[in-house]
């Protein structure tokens, strides 16, 4: 598909949202806006799943938290690209039977257009800050979930401020406030980039968490599933592992949520880093996806 060429701006990304919905009316639902950017761009939604109905469990997949990992949300588009072509039969498109997707695929859309126009490397959302000629809260560190005990700065100019008080940045409070209104969730990732690992509670405490075991086999399969497409080679740990941080988004989907949370740091390791050449989109989204499925399978059958 064309549009995974190149990296796409906010306003392509919501054109693409709107074809999803005339091109594929049963299983594609657009759920417009759940909230506004700091600067008032839309925080777009939608949901896939089958004609079928029953009880179905919830499954949210958010993307572009940070602005410069731009193949965060491209990858989520991708997946969903994916769940809507699935072949009729594959194990993805019967997923669909039992489970709604949740996307929420641009979750920081003043950052990203302001590194896609002015400052490549911005990472933080484009909130003013009083008192502070620096710009922007870090949207990972901004959730209600031991909010700025570890790897946070309140230093307004740093890359990691955590914000006035947790869900001080109208995107994480209108993104918690979605994801609590899915009465059937279970389960929800938040993409980022780079690193290429698969990463499981806690983020904020090297403790084990309460259905460690659960876990870490879900993590691995993850992890096995993304290195079947192409040999990519990601890491299954905890995010405390690679250093700890506290109130980001998936302790508190997992503590907070009572959901199945974890973070998965796309490709690459390190070569091109956030500027990701456009050329690895689909390759990245395809084996992503494969991690997806299982992920899906894996809660489906054992949550
Ligand atoms: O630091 C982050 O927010 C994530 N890495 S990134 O390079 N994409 O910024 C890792 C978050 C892992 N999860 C927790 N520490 N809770
Ligand atoms: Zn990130």
């Amino acid at each position: 598909d064309p549009y995974f060429s190149t990296y796409r701006s906010f306003a392509e990304i919501n054109a693409q949202i709107a074809k999803w919905a005339s091109a594929y009316p049963t299983t594609f639902k657009d759920l417009g806006s759940v909230g506004q950017s700091a600067q008032g761009r839309a925080l777009r939604a939608f949901k896939i799943t089958s004609a079928k109905t029953g009880p179905k469990k919830a499954i949210w997949l958010n993307g572009g938290i940070h602005a410069r990992e731009w193949v965060s949300s491209a990858t989520t588009m991708y997946i969903a690209h994916s769940l809507l072509t699935a072949p009729a039969g594959s194990p993805a498109a019967a997923l669909l039977d039992s489970l709604e997707f949740y996307f929420t695929p641009m979750s920081n859309p003043d950052g990203y257009e302001y590194s896609r126009t002015t400052n490549r490397m911005w990472r933080k959302n484009r909130g003013k800050n009083a008192g502070s000629s620096c710009i922007g809260t870090d949207l990972n560190r901004n959730w209600d979930e031991h909010w700025n005990v570890v790897g946070a700065s309140q230093d307004p100019c740093s890359d990691t401020y955590s914000g006035t008080k947790a869900f001080s940045a109208p995107e994480t409070l209108a993104l918690s406030k979605f994801a609590l209104s899915l009465p059937n969730r279970v389960a929800g990732i938040d993409l980022h980039s780079y690193g290429q690992y698969v990463l499981r509670p806690w983020g904020w405490t090297y403790d084990a968490p309460p259905n460690n075991d659960f876990y870490t086999r879900l993590g691995d399969g993850m992890r096995d599933a993304i290195r079947s497409v192409y040999g990519t080679r990601y890491t299954s740990q905890s995010g405390a592992d690679l250093y700890p941080a506290a109130g980001a988004t998936d302790d508190w989907m997992n503590a907070k949520a009572r959901m199945v949370g974890f973070t998965i740091e796309l490709r690459d390791t390190g070569s091109y880093g956030f500027a990701l050449p456009a050329r690895l989109i689909v390759p990245t989204g395809e084996e992503a996806f494969a991690g997806v499925v299982y992920y899906a399978r894996f809660v489906l059958d054992n949550k």
